[in-house]
């Protein structure tokens, strides 16, 4: 019997899709706005993951530079066939192309190709099933007309094996277990003990969230939902539950037989708000007559779980890691965990020949433009963040320092700011529209400066070195407005380096790793 922690992913990874190959298996979660786009993490056992590549991960891949925050990328599905990974996902907003694409890769580190796009089918959460010669693809859309508030319909239609284009009619499979349903997605099909099972989520990615089941003795239907929906959730909890958001599920079977859940789940601070968001979590599955049964024995997603056919797994590493690494190539990039918003980390930092990490300032972080962010997944609700360098160009106004960010309209700065000559330190909190300075303070003299902000639940503080000296804190924040619960959209909180306006850095170091 093995042991491990939930989340297996830490962080903001909402709406897993696994696939197995071999001995091993291949996650996919969402990242909507944040580039590179739709990790790939393997792992031998389930529970330890390591992040290998990303499925959006070249310029002109796609474009997302003009998606608003929680826009993007949607939920994923991840498929390996015919010695490829065919990854499914959609753009959503934006003025770039939207719908829903393909892309595919041999090796999930990459390259990955460029997008096959599905014109013309509507709606998100795509999910890709080959079976015995044909391809098909299911997804959800808004039932128009729609007979209440979030009712949606669930979706097939055929593709041509080899081009991957819709052919056929459209079949409508499902629209939710319950008269009313609302938000039924995330579908995916698996032919099981000779039937069709169609595995959805339900009621919405919050509270009300949940996994429900029906079955069809054809891919196309009519599914006959099982009598015991929801088969998994946590709606009934409240906020006595560890976990809550439960849904949006995947299977896989292990090379044993034994069968899994990936699904996401979100754990609140204060019984009421979360900061991370929705993370991935694994959940062992039995077969009871051909139906599912999720977390046997418990029936619910524990923050420790055991079960057979898994390590005691240490528990996962939840640091960003460094911020430049060796290329296995004999140069050196910038490690695969660093993000930026509607750019590529490549894009937005420079590797110079010195092996300094150099960065131009861009657009403030509260604009849908091109912001100059080097950051990575809050990984823990009790975590560090710190940055130390250099400005090495500044016109006045040019701001560099740390941002911890859920969207445009929610993110605490903690910048030094370069005002015709003088250095200010600042820190400043924008929720719901407005933008509240919290510390303003004389910044050190000219040469590397180190600032830190620690995140104790929704206390932060924010201390500042200067060279020589020691760690001074000189002002802390609530950043509970930055929570998902408050602020709204579908991402948790990424944290890093930020440069806005005419100038640029050289950061010397870069952290974000988890304190407990
Ligand atoms: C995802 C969908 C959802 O596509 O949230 O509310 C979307 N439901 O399943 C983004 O995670």
């Amino acid at each position: 019997m093995g042991r491990f922690r939930n989340p297996v992913l830490p962080g903001c990874h909402p709406d897993p899709s696994v696939c197995r190959v071999g001995g091993e298996f291949f996650l996919v979660t969402s990242t909507f706005e944040v580039l590179p786009g739709l990790p790939i993490h393997r792992s031998r056992n389930l529970v330890d993951w390591e992040l290998v590549g990303h499925a959006v991960h070249r310029p002109g891949q796609l474009d997302l530079s003009t998606v608003p925050a929680s826009g993007g990328l949607f939920a994923p599905t991840i498929r390996h066939h015919d010695g490829r990974f065919h990854v499914v996902c959609t753009v959503v907003h934006g003025e770039g192309r939207q719908g829903h694409f393909l892309v595919t890769a041999t090796d999930a580190a990459g390259p990955w190709s460029d997008p096959i796009w599905f014109d013309g089918v509507p709606g998100i959460d795509p999910s890709l099933t080959f079976d015995e010669g044909r391809a098909w693809l299911c997804g959800t859309r808004l039932a128009e007309p729609g007979a209440w508030e979030g009712q949606t319909e669930v979706w097939l239609r055929e593709l041509d094996p080899a081009s991957f284009a819709p052919i056929g009619p459209e079949h409508l499979l499902w629209r939710g277990a319950l008269v009313g349903a609302r938000w039924a997605e995330g579908p995916h099909l698996f032919r099981r003990d000779g039937r069709w099972l169609l595995l959805a989520a339900e009621g919405g990615t919050e509270r009300d969230h949940a996994i429900v089941v029906a079955y069809a003795d054809e891919i196309t239907g009519p599914y006959v939902g099982d009598a015991g929906n929801p088969r998994l959730t946590h709606r009934d909890l409240g906020s006595r539950a560890g976990l809550v958001d439960v849904g949006h599920a995947d299977l896989v079977d292990d090379a044993d037989g034994r069968s899994w859940a990936v699904l996401l789940a979100t754990r609140l601070i204060d019984g009421r708000r979360s900061l991370l968001g929705r993370q991935t979590c694994l959940v062992p599955v039995e077969w009871e007559a051909g139906r599912p049964l999720f977390a046997p024995g418990v029936g619910r997603v524990l923050a420790e779980v055991e079960a057979d056919g898994v390590p005691d797994a240490a528990p996962a590493p939840r640091d960003a890691g460094p911020l430049v690494v060796d290329d296995g190539r004999g140069g050196v990039r910038l490690g695969l965990e660093w993000n930026g918003v509607r750019r590529l980390p490549s894009e937005v930092a420079a590797i110079g020949p010195d092996g300094a990490v150099r960065i131009a300032g861009g657009d403030p972080p509260e604009r849908v433009g091109r912001p100059a962010f080097l950051g990575a997944r809050l990984p823990s609700v009790r975590s560090r963040v710190r940055v130390r360098f250099e400005v090495e160009q500044a016109a006045a106004g040019f701001s560099a320092g740390l941002l911890l960010r859920h969207s445009e309209d929610a993110h605490l700065a903690f910048v030094v700011r370069e005002d015709d000559g003088a250095r200010r330190l600042a820190v400043s909190l924008r929720a719901g529209g407005e933008e509240q300075r919290l510390v303003e303070a004389s910044a050190p003299a000219l040469g590397p400066i180190e600032l830190a902000l620690e995140v104790d639940g929704f206390a932060v503080t924010c201390s500042v070195r200067a060279v020589g000296g020691g760690l001074e804190q000189i002002g802390a924040a609530d950043v509970a407005v930055l929570s998902p619960d408050v602020a709204g959209g579908f991402l948790g909180v990424w944290a890093g380096v930020l440069a806005v306006g005419d100038g640029s850095i050289r950061v010397d170091a870069l952290e974000v790793s988890a304190l407990d």
